[in-house]
């Protein structure tokens, strides 16, 4: 199985490859991001609390986020070719938990990481905001949740390049100069 992590900055590009991977590697795309804006979008009481979470650009608790994905994992069938991890994990906490979730199933991941310079970043958000209707695309919650991925999400990188399952991207060309580069390391993973 070819089991991939996108890592990168909030607005970094994650969303839009996994778009691209999913096409040409019919992998199973999980985006963590997707499922909590789904949960809010259904108006439960867990809605309401991720809403209140999310609009301050902070981070979903590692509980609620691994007990998610230990669901998603159990869900996959048997035929599936492998799984874009988009947007988790985004703690050093979650990716012990994801490394031990995968071990018990015979899998394991490698990390891309999506970089990307700062002022692009905000100036991404920002263009995404006048359509997305996302209540964390404005500029206070932007340089919120930069400061959040630099504290807490940048360590991840660390954890996957220690243990040599970690290949970096330059996420500032075009959408498809970016896919180039991912697909030249999916063509290396899946040989
Ligand atoms: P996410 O949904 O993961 O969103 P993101 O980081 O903002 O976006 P992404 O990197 O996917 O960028 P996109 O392709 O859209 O997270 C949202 C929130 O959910 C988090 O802040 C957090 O609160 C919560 N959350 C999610 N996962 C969590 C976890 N594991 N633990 C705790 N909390 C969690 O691209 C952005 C824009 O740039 C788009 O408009 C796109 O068109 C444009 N773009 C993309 N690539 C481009 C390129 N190469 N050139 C020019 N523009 C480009």
């Amino acid at each position: 199985m070819l089991n991939i992590i996108l890592c990168g900055a909030p607005g970094s590009g994650k969303g839009t490859q996994s778009d691209f991977i999913v096409e040409k590697y019919g992998l199973s795309h999980l985006s963590t991001g997707d499922v909590l804006r789904a949960e809010i979008k259904a108006g439960t009481p867990l809605g309401k609390e991720i809403d209140a979470i999310i609009s301050k650009g902070q981070l979903v608790s590692d509980d609620k986020m691994i007990a998610l994905i230990e669901h998603f994992l159990d869900s996959l069938s048997k035929d599936c070719k492998g799984v874009i991890f988009d947007g988790f994990p985004r703690t050093v906490a979650q990716a012990e938990a994801l490394t031990a979730m995968l071990a018990k199933r015979n899998m394991s991941a490698t990390l891309i990481d999506l970089m990307v310079e700062e002022q692009s970043l905000i100036e991404r958000m920002i263009n995404r905001g006048k359509t997305s209707g996302r209540a964390d695309d404005n500029l206070e919650t932007i340089k919120q949740r930069l400061q959040v991925f630099h504290r807490q999400t940048a360590p991840v990188a660390d954890f996957y390049l220690e243990q040599r399952n970690y290949f970096a991207i330059n996420g500032n060309k075009s959408m498809q100069q970016v896919f180039a580069q991912i697909d030249n390391i999916l063509q290396i993973l899946k040989h």
